[in-house]
């Protein structure tokens, strides 16, 4: 008798330290080591890719570049999301204008605690890192260095829709990332980082909202090979998000894919979001140390091709995120 009431008692005790421990209101108890992270599948984000680039390499201008902003955005639809395109004008390094636009999908935007997630989703107009100088003027397909960003933001997303996690998260895929001045050009005389990211810039001027607490931007998550390290601006401006992503990447057992060393400083759409928008944001870029431009064999050449992706790569992003997302 004197044992059933002492657990009749510890049993009450530990229900009532349970229900205090549950998260700001929520009623979900259970501990953060133990949440249900979903599996990201790189075979999806893989059959994206394929898709984004079958439409032809996505330059301003082009009808692939249109078809493939209508398939990203029915592909946010699809995952659930508040989708809009924000339209906009640039002005190319040469003075030539185009129309393009940023997509931004939304996931439950009632949430005030939010994690912005972005990268670029159009091709580099000219192949002027190929080999072969007859490439130089071509556009590239853009499969890592455009889409492999974008599609494991489509499959992060699909999984929100699956099983909701505590936190918003939106979705930006940039415009014009890669208009900076081609290597071949001599004509060009100003401020040369100015040239990249016009997409970005103009997000940071005119955000659709800023209550982020971090930022994360994707940019060339599927090459073969690549391991990822601490790049330079982003500790600069928000070391603690390098710390949290560098803890996630190794519970979820990537630690092999983010290295824990520093990379260089690279000129990209965390720039804006970080000096501008004041929203402190990382960038997971590739580092591959004994090559002379360190961003890849593909980089800017006509071999940045879906055969040239590594679902393996994809996998290591994309579970790293979701690690993020549900333990946020
Ligand atoms: C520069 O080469 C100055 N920045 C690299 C940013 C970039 C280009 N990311 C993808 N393509
Ligand atoms: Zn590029």
């Amino acid at each position: 008798m004197k044992r059933i009431a002492y657990w009749i008692i510890c049993g009450v005790v530990a229900c009532c330290l349970a229900s205090c421990g549950g998260k700001k209101g929520s009623s979900d108890t259970t501990p953060k080591d133990s949440v249900q992270v979903p599996e990201f599948s790189a075979d999806s984000a893989m059959a994206s890719i394929s898709t984004q680039c079958a439409f032809g390499p996505r330059t301003l201008g082009s009808q692939a570049h249109e078809e493939c902003a209508q398939y990203i955005e029915n592909a946010f639809r699809a995952a659930g999301c508040e989708v809009q395109r924000q339209e906009a004008d640039f002005t190319f390094y040469n003075g030539q204008r185009y129309k393009g636009c940023n997509i931004i999908a939304s996931y439950r935007p009632e949430l005030t605690e939010r994690i912005l997630l972005c990268s670029h989703w159009d091709s580099r107009p000219w192949a002027d890192n190929d080999p072969d100088p007859a490439n130089h003027h071509k556009p590239v397909t853009a499969a890592n260095d455009g889409a492999s960003g974008v599609a494991v933001m489509i499959e992060v997303a699909r999984l929100l829709k699956e099983q909701a996690p505590q936190v918003g998260v939106d979705f930006v895929c940039f415009d014009a990332e890669d208009a900076g001045v081609p290597e071949w050009e001599t004509a060009f005389s100003g401020d040369d980082q100015a040239t990249w990211c016009l997409g970005s810039q103009y997000w940071a001027e005119h955000p659709h909202r800023a209550d982020f607490r971090f930022g994360i931007l994707l940019d060339m998550v599927g090459g073969k090979g690549a391991t990822f390290y601490k790049e330079l601006f982003s500790q600069r401006y928000a070391s603690s998000v390098v710390a949290l992503v560098w803890d996630a990447a190794k519970d979820a057992g990537y630690s092999s894919a983010f290295v824990d060393e520093d990379g260089g400083g690279i000129t990209d759409d965390h720039l804006p979001l970080n000096r501008v928008a004041d929203i402190p944001t990382i960038d997971i870029i590739p580092y591959y140390p004994n090559m002379e431009h360190s961003f890849g064999p593909t980089w800017h050449t006509m071999n940045d091709t879906p055969e040239n992706i590594d679902p393996n790569t994809l996998k290591a992003v994309g579970q790293t995120l979701l690690q993020v997302i549900y333990t946020y």
